[in-house]
């Protein structure tokens, strides 16, 4: 049996932040993203689609719910402090991506 892994992008460091972009058209791509605990982390949701879906993104254990603005760049930004996988989702619990923090 082949197992296919999801795709999982690492977030790059810059200085005293890390920083990741992700596509939003969809889904969320990269779908896992990994971060380094207790670096405050920027992530950049790039919206490509007006599915009202997508209007809205839901981090339930950072507290965070943000209107997604479409075809601009929209920063959510938030410090992760333990490790372990963390979901996030549309407004609607549909589509999902997760912080990974090693
Ligand atoms: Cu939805």
């Amino acid at each position: 049996m082949f197992f296919k892994k999801k795709k999982e992008v690492k977030a790059e460091q810059r200085g005293d932040f890390q920083e990741v972009r992700v596509l939003v058209d969809g889904g969320y791509k990269p779908e896992r993203i990994v971060l380094k605990e207790g670096l405050p982390a920027r992530i950049i949701f790039d919206r490509q689609t007006d599915s009202a879906c997508f209007d809205q993104v839901v981090f339930p254990d950072f507290n965070i719910k943000a209107d997604l603005p479409v075809k601009e760049d929209f920063f959510v930004e938030l410090t992760p402090k333990e490790k372990g996988e963390f979901g996030f989702a549309c407004g609607m619990n549909m589509y999902h991506g997760t912080l990974v923090v090693k």
